[in-house]
């Protein structure tokens, strides 16, 4: 994973203080592009210990159109917890504690920390058992998976995976394969705007390949997840459609590097990359829709240990 390493060298060496949002400040730079050949190895970060069953349980949630976190947290999957949380503590409803800003005053006092976990877990505890809770808490808004499965106009629904997957099929040589998440009419409902907006499928010697465009890139803790999902799902719709897999390119608007990542990204940089570890899909006969975590099988996964970061909400 090179490309990552040079990515971070890229944004250290060239980026420019900006601050964000989430009022943490990041370096960043404007336009990066990285490309994986996926016949090389499956790109999962040997820097560093990935969670591959999260991501992978992530993007079967996305491909099956679901927006609830309830199913991620059955799942084990906590990685769209916070989102969930802030749409709760934020509604009407919510009596506990001030929950303010929890993310970043969950990093700097302990005291706080305990409580925020206290009301995280009944949070969960509730969605899990509460089928309205959940209905109307634990639903993220339109978010990827209503976007890819379900986008609806006034008139109609749109599947955009089903029809790209048909038209992969049916005219791959056409340089219309895209899905779009970026709905502007529906950017307002959702918890987090898209950060992976869209994406192209292009097929070229039997083997297909992807292009994504992100617009914004947290690369320590959000991008070497986005490069693991996308290069899976071309896995996936390549099977889907019997092609072989070519390259995943991966665009980048504004990336960034949180000033609260630095000694993080700083000591992955001083580690030797390893050899990738190699993707076998199982599950065979099934429908890309109907697949679970347990088909999805990384073999000779063998990282550098884990590095722990506090995410920028
Ligand atoms: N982010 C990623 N990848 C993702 C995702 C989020 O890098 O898949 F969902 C990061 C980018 C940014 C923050 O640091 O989350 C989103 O904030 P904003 O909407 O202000 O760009």
């Amino acid at each position: 994973m090179e490309q990552y390493l040079d990515l971070c060298k890229h944004v250290l060496a060239t980026g420019t203080k900006k601050e964000d949002r989430t009022g943490t400040g990041t370096m960043s730079v404007f336009g990066y592009q990285m490309r994986f050949d996926l016949n090389e190895g499956f790109p999962l970060m040997t820097t560093k210990k990935t969670a591959f069953r999260l991501i992978s349980s992530e993007l079967l949630w996305f491909l099956k159109g679901d927006t609830n976190v309830k199913t991620l947290i059955e799942d084990g999957n906590p990685i769209w917890d916070e989102w969930a949380f802030e749409k709760w503590v934020k509604s009407a409803d919510y009596a506990g504690p001030d929950m303010t800003d929890f993310g970043r005053r969950a990093t700097k006092d302990p005291e706080f920390a305990a409580l925020y976990q206290k009301e995280m877990d009944t949070f969960k505890k509730s969605v899990v058992q509460d089928e309205e809770f959940a209905a109307k808490y634990a639903d993220l808004g339109p978010v990827y998976g209503k976007q890819w499965r379900s986008w609806t106009t006034g008139t109609d629904t749109i599947d955009q995976i089903g029809n790209v997957i048909e038209s992969i099929k049916r005219n791959p040589d056409s340089r219309r394969h895209i899905v779009t998440a970026w709905n502007p009419s529906e950017v307002e409902d959702m918890a987090l705007p898209p950060c992976h907006a869209l994406f192209q499928f292009y097929v070229a010697d039997g083997k297909l390949s992807c292009q994504l465009y992100q617009r914004s890139a947290d690369i320590f803790l959000g991008v070497p997840f986005n490069i693991a999902s996308y290069a899976l799902l071309v896995h996936l719709i390549a099977k889907e459609c019997n092609l072989g897999v070519g390259e995943f390119v991966h665009t980048l608007g504004d990336a960034h590097i949180y000033s609260n990542h630095l000694s993080q990204v700083n000591e992955q940089l001083t580690r030797e990359p390893r050899k990738l570890p190699t993707l076998i899909l199982k599950g065979e006969g099934k429908s890309i829709f109907e697949m679970t975590t347990a088909d999805i099988v990384l073999e000779g996964y063998d990282p550098h240990p884990k590095i722990k970061a506090p995410i920028a909400v």
